[in-house]
């Protein structure tokens, strides 16, 4: 498995990121024959749908292909990056391909996926997940957007005396757009854990006295290195389960799976419809 793959430039520690991620950018212009992207997308579990909903697929790259990037961890992750052509003639960089904290290769490899997108010139980064939920009226199945997070990862992709500022991160107009598209959707702050297991209801319980409402395991480390990119974030979650110990009755992994199933169609037509606008 892993012998086969192509050496990947984040195993020498000398290596720029951001050069690497300039090398992956040129490719993927040329692979696509589109020069420069405008957005780009991060499609987590549950989201996938959308890559065929919000415009013209004009290339599908496998993501091993591109340098930087590694096959996904995760049975059943796409683990490709898509051209699409958006009606409104904008072109979107779709990522169906993203490197968990916990997979252990390091902040850099995490993050690579955004720098990347801003190096094929993205300005917008959507940054979607599937989250366990802390609000008890969120149902399996409900999206909500990101507000806010809290990093509990104790790491940063930022490296060195970089001071970033991070006050809203989340950006409040893409907040407003999703909410013309949908008044309804409900907000909260993301808390980002390690994992790769699920937290204990007392973490839980930590993470709602701390002001979080989301618990996951990716986001909160790509969108501080959008932001200190210069791209505006907008974060989206689809809570597929209540985290542990906020619901009286345990939740069968089927019904979860079952309930992502039920939202897929509904959230990628919602992120379609805001992509519209951007
Ligand atoms: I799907 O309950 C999904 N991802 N940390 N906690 C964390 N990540 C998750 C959860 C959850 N559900």
């Amino acid at each position: 498995m892993a012998s086969e793959d192509a050496p990947n430039p984040f195993d020498d520690p000398a290596a720029d990121p951001f050069e690497i991620a300039r090398v992956a950018a040129e490719l993927i212009a040329r692979r696509s024959g589109v020069e420069r992207h405008d957005i780009a997308l991060t499609l987590g579990s549950g989201w996938g749908r959308a890559a065929d909903l919000i415009g013209e697929t004009v290339a599908t790259i496998p993501a091993t292909d591109i340098p930087g990037f590694s096959r996904s961890a995760v049975p059943g992750h796409v683990g490709t990056i898509r051209s699409v052509l958006l009606p409104n003639g904008k072109h979107a960089l779709v990522l169906g391909a993203r490197t968990h904290y916990y997979e252990g290769h390091g902040v850099r490899r995490v993050v690579h996926g955004v720098r990347t997108a801003a190096a094929t010139g993205a300005s917008v980064m959507i940054l979607t997940n599937g989250a366990g939920g802390i609000k008890e009226t969120w149902g399996p199945g409900t999206p909500a957007l990101i507000s806010d997070h809290i990093n509990l990862t104790a790491a940063s992709p930022l490296e060195g005396a970089t001071f970033i500022d991070l006050t809203d991160l989340y950006s409040q107009r893409l907040r407003d757009i999703a909410h013309e598209v949908d008044a309804s959707l409900d907000e909260g702050v993301y808390v980002q854990f390690r994992g790769p297991h699920y937290e204990t209801p007392a973490e839980v319980q930590m993470a709602k006295t701390i002001g979080g409402h989301i618990v996951g395991m990716s986001t909160a480390l790509e969108a501080i290195a959008a932001r200190q990119s210069g791209m505006e974030v907008l974060g989206m979650s689809l809570i597929t389960n209540l985290a542990a110990g906020i619901s009286p009755i345990p939740l069968s992994h089927s019904e979860v799976i079952e309930a992502g199933k039920t939202a897929e169609p509904v959230i990628s037509d919602l992120l379609a419809r805001i992509v519209e606008r951007l």
